[in-house]
């Protein structure tokens, strides 16, 4: 999933319905990087799509960030939100637009449109999809575009940013199971 459409031969996971991995097949430019990151989380989809849609506080799982200002909007399609970054990050705000919030489909997604950070036109889709292993499990995609920082490599923006990613889902795994707890 992610990073355009698939090529020929290629298989995605099972899981993952057509009618949400669309979401994922980004246009990357030239000097973009795309990644996906997938995460099996021990919760019902309803659990962790009720801390995934909650655009107004992505600190409850991100924990580089510190706080966040919806600037615009009522955390619908269109809202602007100011996240503060934790102290020690080369960052410090970030302004994001929610993007995609679809409630029946478990969607969600935001573009970075300002900051003072190096992840310039970031954009990132997030979908919830019940786990195939029966215990009524979740699988959390996150998918991403982002322009490569100058002085950067594409792998290195790749690595850079599937470790913010994956951090978050890693959070967003333990609340969600403590929720059902
Ligand atoms: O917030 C997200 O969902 C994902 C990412 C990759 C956020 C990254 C970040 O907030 C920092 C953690 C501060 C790192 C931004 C926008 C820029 C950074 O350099």
């Amino acid at each position: 999933v992610g990073c355009g459409p698939p090529p020929p031969g290629s298989t995605t996971p099972t899981s993952v319905p057509d009618s949400v991995s669309m979401y994922h097949a980004h246009a990357v430019k030239p000097n973009q990087c795309c990644s996906a990151v997938v995460k099996v989380i021990s919760a019902p989809v309803a659990t962790v799509w009720s801390v995934v849609r909650r655009f107004d506080n992505p600190q409850a799982y991100k924990h580089f960030l510190r706080s966040c200002h919806v600037i615009y909007g009522d955390g619908t399609v269109g809202s602007l939100r100011e996240v503060h970054v934790v102290s020690g990050l080369p960052a410090g705000v970030s302004r994001e637009r929610l993007e995609i919030l679809d409630d029946e489909r478990h969607v969600m997604s935001f573009s970075v449109v300002g900051g003072d950070h190096r992840l310039a036109n970031y954009r990132s889709v997030t979908t919830l999809h019940t786990s195939d292993d029966g215990d009524g499990g979740t699988m959390v995609v996150e998918s991403y575009v982002v322009d490569v920082p100058s002085g950067n490599t594409e792998e290195e923006t790749r690595v850079f940013v599937d470790t913010i990613v994956g951090c978050n889902l890693q959070s967003l795994a333990q609340i969600a199971e403590n929720m059902t707890k």
